[in-house]
């Protein structure tokens, strides 16, 4: 290639690339057209996908040194998004996991919640321990009544006890940073409980009895939870030395319900004058493999090891291209945001692949929450459920 033609190649890819790029992050964002469940409106265009991820993350600008404009930084997804409102921004704490696999964090703010979201200048820096992360994800961001803002991520490592030959044995853990701007992050230590791996570690955003208060998910194994498993609860002193020295089970994976195999807890709850508001993930397998969907259920306001309702089945579920992904029927969300007048963002990501938003209100919520039949475990029952709304219906 001449000179002249590689000018071009470098120019034209460039001016393209950003006019594309920049199309794409300005996008304006609506609801879904379709009439819908009247408990969330999902929006047409997911929030943030790989191709959000700024240029200059991605190509290097120097036409010496990059004649064709090619890409060297490939960035495979963007998904499981920790979300705050923070200097009135929807901020998302979003899981950027590049090519080479390995998952990062990069905050991306958005001024209305539902488009128009963009990173900041650099991905965060993440402070390491004595023993440093392989791997960082799906980082839960609370702001908690102590002041500081909270990660409660998870971090992974090759299993030091691992068979030899065995390349993909690891360990899970909870990594716990936490900050005042977002951009420097104080390491704590990790997580210290007794009950095997963690992951899906929540923070609650208020005080019990003057402890700090951690949703868990202990699991025997990396993948497979084993006998352990369920949303737990433990208590810490001090989250600079955060030990959990007992973890009560709250919520159950069940037989034969959405959350057969696995659960875990997604965002911090959402306090409201009835009770905790939660969002989950349940997990069943399938012949095509693991199924997650999203649930909800609500804790009592003063004792919030109680569950007083669960409605049966998912609350959300993948829909058309959100089946598809790296890690295909797999919905998950680690991020929600309530503005001051009741309007909840809910931001989920799909198959492992990209982040979306649907939009609901705590009126609405708890409305379900609390009014949607909650599950017989039985067919027989199911059809029972089935037959009281419609007597209800014809009494009317
Ligand atoms: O691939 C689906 C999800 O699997 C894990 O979640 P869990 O521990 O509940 O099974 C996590 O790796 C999560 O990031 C991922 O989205």
């Amino acid at each position: 290639m001449t000179t002249m033609t590689t000018t071009t190649a470098f120019h034209d890819r460039k001016v393209a690339l950003e006019k594309e790029h920049t199309a794409l992050v300005e996008q304006k964002n609506s609801p879904q057209k379709c009439v819908g469940n009247g408990i969330f409106e999902r929006y047409t265009n997911p929030v943030i996908t790989a191709s959000h991820i700024p240029l200059d993350w991605r190509f290097d600008f120097n036409q010496t040194t990059n004649p064709f404009f090619e890409e060297r930084i490939g960035i495979n997804a963007t998904f499981n998004a920790g979300a705050l409102k923070w200097k009135d921004k929807y901020i998302l704490a979003v899981r950027v996991e590049g090519i080479d696999r390995k998952s990062f964090f990069a905050i991306a703010e958005s001024p209305n919640g539902i488009d128009n979201f963009k990173f900041w200048e650099k991905p965060c820096v993440i402070p390491q321990t004595n023993e440093p992360d392989t791997n960082v994800y799906d980082m839960r961001l609370i702001q908690h009544e102590d002041g500081w803002i909270y990660g409660i991520f998870c971090t992974e490592r090759k299993d030091p006890n691992a068979p030899k030959g065995d390349t993909s044995a690891a360990i899970a853990n909870a990594g716990i940073v936490r900050s005042k701007d977002l951009v420097q992050w104080e390491r704590l230590p990790d997580l210290i409980s007794k009950t095997g791996q963690q992951r899906n570690v929540v923070l609650h955003p208020e005080f019990v009895n003057g402890k700090y208060a951690l949703y868990t998910r202990p699991q025997d194994g990396f993948i497979d939870v084993g006998n352990g498993g369920g949303i737990g609860l433990g208590y810490i002193e001090d989250m600079t030395n955060p030990v959990v020295n007992e973890e009560k089970i709250i919520f159950s994976k069940q037989y034969h319900t959405i959350y057969e195999l696995k659960n875990g807890l997604g965002p911090a709850p959402i306090k409201t004058d009835k009770g905790w508001l939660h969002l989950a993930h349940g997990v069943r397998n399938t012949a095509a493999g693991l199924r997650y969907t999203l649930y909800m259920f609500m804790t009592d306001l003063k004792d919030i090891t109680k569950v007083t309702h669960v409605p049966a089945g998912h609350f959300m579920a993948p829909e058309e291209i959100e089946r598809v992904g790296d890690v295909s029927n797999v919905l998950f969300s680690n991020g929600w945001i309530v503005d001051n007048d009741g309007k909840v963002f809910i931001y989920y990501a799909s198959s492992d692949t990209r982040m979306h938003v649907a939009v609901s209100s705590v009126k609405q919520l708890l409305d379900y929450v609390t009014s949607a039949p909650e599950d017989t475990f039985t067919s027989a029952g199911s059809v029972q459920t089935i037959i009281n709304l419609i007597e209800k219906n014809n009494a009317i």
